[in-house]
């Protein structure tokens, strides 16, 4: 682990004399590689990575509101082996719960999808999902909600849920934010937030902040202010400014780096220990600790499927470049890729 010492010194000592209070983070895919999700871009154990034997036209398509709309299945058939509810909160969950704890926590900005910092048990008011969640689902065409217990059993089962509704006829997708779809509303009024003087400390970890908009929210913090990375890599601008802290490594040593010269290390230890009991209530209660198809598994039966029905084409990929080439003259900015 690098860490430039004197100044996460510096910013732990304001922590404990007061002078830091309004702490804000940013997360990403990196916080929950720990409890068994793969991030995207990591290569060979990233989820782009192991998608290749599916020949998508481009990796993001299976995140994509335009290819979902006519080729939904490589999305539901990888739904089991990354659906969150079978999931288990890291001890980065936990240190963003005991900040909250602590009073600390001004508001967290997730781009997870996997609502393990709730888990955690930081505070729903505190946390943006800015990409959604799976907690709820609607048709993709006429926005129509549909059933949980059918949404479970179509994801369990690795089949595509179809609309109720007489005559729509269209696939049912979780309210996750896929590319090209808007963040929600209040994505704005947060983030208009932080260019005002209300954060003391900005804290980003787990992210390659390659997805807009939520790549541009470091940058919007005020110069002087400090700003933490933690994270295998730099990314970003982190780094380049002079208040600015890298610790480089796994989120979860990163957390407990810091834990310890706050001197919170038995409390985070503790916290975290109840979450993961309380989720593994959970999941026993639902039946998601029954182990499923793993994502390899997943991967390999839809591509003989698919191989065999011919639903690659050429003509496919012309129809996804076209789309992509569309622009979007909408108000709240899209979920893109930088
Ligand atoms: P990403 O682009 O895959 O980047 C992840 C970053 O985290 C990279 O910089 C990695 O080096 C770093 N990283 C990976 N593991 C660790 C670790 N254990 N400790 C420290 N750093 C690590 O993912 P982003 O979140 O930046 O991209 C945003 C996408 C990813 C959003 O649309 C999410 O919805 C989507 N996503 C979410 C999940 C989830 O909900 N858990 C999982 C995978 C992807």
């Amino acid at each position: 682990m690098i860490s430039a010492l004197t100044t996460i010194t510096d910013i732990v000592d304001r922590i404990r004399t007061g002078q830091i209070t309004r702490i804000v983070a940013l997360t990403g895919a990196g916080i929950s590689t720990a409890a068994g999700i793969p991030d995207f871009r990591t290569p060979t154990s990233g989820l782009y990575d192991q998608l290749a034997p599916l020949k998508l036209p481009y990796p993001e398509a299976i995140f994509h509101i335009n290819y979902f709309s006519h080729t939904p299945e490589p999305f539901y058939a990888i739904a089991r082996a990354r659906h969150p509810r079978n999931l288990l909160p890291t001890i980065s969950h936990a240190f963003l719960a005991l900040l909250a704890r602590k009073n600390l926590l001004s508001f967290l900005f997730t781009q997870n999808i996997d609502g393990l910092e709730l888990d955690a048990g930081v505070p729903a008011e505190k946390v943006l999902q800015t990409h959604g969640s799976w907690k709820t689902q609607r048709c993709h065409k006429c926005k129509v909600p549909y059933p949980d217990d059918l949404m479970q059993r179509a994801i369990r089962v690795g089949d595509v849920p179809y609309c109720l509704e007489a005559g729509c006829g269209g696939a049912v997708k979780p309210d996750v934010v896929f590319f090209g779809e808007a963040l929600p509303e209040r994505f704005e009024v947060e983030e208009k937030r932080l260019t005002g003087k209300g954060v003391d400390l900005m804290l980003v970890m787990g992210t390659s902040l390659k997805v807009a908009p939520c790549s541009r929210l470091p940058q919007s913090i005020g110069e002087g202010i400090p700003r933490i990375l933690i994270n295998r890599e730099k990314v970003g601008d982190l780094g380049t400014r002079e208040a600015d802290v890298c610790l480089l490594g796994t989120c979860d040593e990163g957390v407990r780096q810091l834990a310890d010269a706050l001197g919170w290390r038995d409390e985070l230890e503790g916290m975290w220990a109840d979450a993961v009991e309380r989720k593994e209530e959970t999941n026993r209660r639902e039946s998601w600790d029954e182990e499923g198809p793993t994502l390899e598994e997943s991967i390999q039966k839809l591509t003989e499927k698919m191989k065999e029905a011919g639903r690659i084409s050429q003509g496919h990929r012309r129809m996804l470049e076209q789309h992509l080439g569309a622009k979007f003259a909408h108000v709240l900015p899209r979920k893109s890729v930088e």
